[in-house]
């Protein structure tokens, strides 16, 4: 048995997606120094939980700060932000870090995030422990956002989604994936998906990014993305689900064309952005049919949401675009 945080479907839900009924599980102010606590990653670590968490501090410069957690639900925060020792290159610059994804593969704890190098692109460290990081070359040219690697190697080589942006709030947006020998040189760069016709599903008609590490299933790739609408009342940011080609994941075999969970409570349309969900990470075990999905709500809090495997495959497949 896996203890992956969970909870039932409430008795009067039919949803496909539930949420965690103590939400949020990080508050802002979870840390001394912080504002805002959001758009963060969780992975198993060491018979409980290791996390990367986004803290903007009160002066909103953004950072990313290591947590651990028995639980998955009851968290302890670093004070400190991550501090990284020079990987596979010297050139560790970094003006800003935020919304970091985890995954093990191998032998490590690989670390994705939105660095700052004139602009936005995605930063990659590692760290065995969580104690010691390291930070290696920038995967992309800035601009670039939502960098989020597969758990294994695809065809031999390292795979990650990525989103090219500009260097604001990027009005458009499709997910790219690209592939490396070796954690540094990125290249094979191919289309995954794009946005879809406002009269489709209008939920992902501005732009869309790669939210936790896709889970393998034997349906393939069970990816977790973020949908942006622009409204009279700015951009709102739900959740939906693609299933991608198991050998060949720029190939997308379905995709939600409902949303799977949207802004609706207050804790996710109040908050320094309202109208934000925001998922970075995903706890599963495919035996027990569970998925435990983390998302930063209204760029402030960090939500907890839960599903069942097979009724999402299911969900996917019978409402896909
Ligand atoms: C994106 C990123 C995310 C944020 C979202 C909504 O561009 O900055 O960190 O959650 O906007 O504000």
């Amino acid at each position: 048995m896996s203890n992956i945080p969970w909870q039932e479907r409430p008795a009067d839900s039919t949803d496909v997606i539930w949420r965690y009924d103590a939400n949020p599980v990080v508050k802002r102010d979870a840390i001394p120094s912080s504002n805002s606590i959001f758009n963060s990653a969780v992975v198993e670590f060491d018979g409980g939980y290791a996390g990367v968490f986004r803290c903007d501090n009160k002066a909103v410069q953004m950072n990313i700060f290591a947590g651990f957690s028995k639980d998955g639900i009851n968290w302890e925060i670093n004070h400190d932000p991550i501090s990284f020792q020079a990987g596979n290159t010297d050139m560790i610059e970094s003006d800003y870090k935020y919304d970091p994804r985890v995954v093990f593969i191998e032998d490590r704890y690989w670390i994705t995030w939105c660095n700052g190098y004139h602009g936005p692109t995605i930063g990659i460290g590692y760290t065995f422990d969580f104690k010691d990081f390291f930070q290696c070359e920038n995967a992309f040219l800035p601009f670039n956002r939502n960098g989020v690697l597969f758990p294994e190697k695809i065809d031999g080589k390292y795979a990650m989604l990525s989103r090219p942006s500009d260097n604001g709030h990027t009005p458009f947006g499709d997910i790219y994936i690209s592939y490396s020998p070796d954690m540094k040189y990125w290249g094979e760069h191919r289309c995954v998906m794009k946005v879809t016709p406002f009269t489709e599903s209008a939920w992902q008609c501005t732009k869309i990014g790669a939210g936790p590490i896709p889970i393998l299933t034997e349906e393939g790739w069970l990816t977790f993305y973020h949908g942006v609408i622009n409204t009279c009342n700015g951009f709102r940011y739900s959740m939906g689900a693609a299933i991608l080609d198991k050998d060949r994941p720029d190939k997308v075999l379905y995709r939600s064309k409902p949303y799977l969970l949207s802004p609706q409570t207050p804790y996710e349309c109040m908050g320094d952005v309202p109208n934000v969900v925001f998922p970075c990470a995903a706890l599963h075990s495919i035996e027990e049919d569970k998925v435990a999905i983390y998302y930063g709500a209204a760029d402030t809090v960090t939500g907890l949401a839960f599903g069942r495997i097979s009724e999402i495959l299911k969900f996917v497949k019978e409402n896909s675009l």
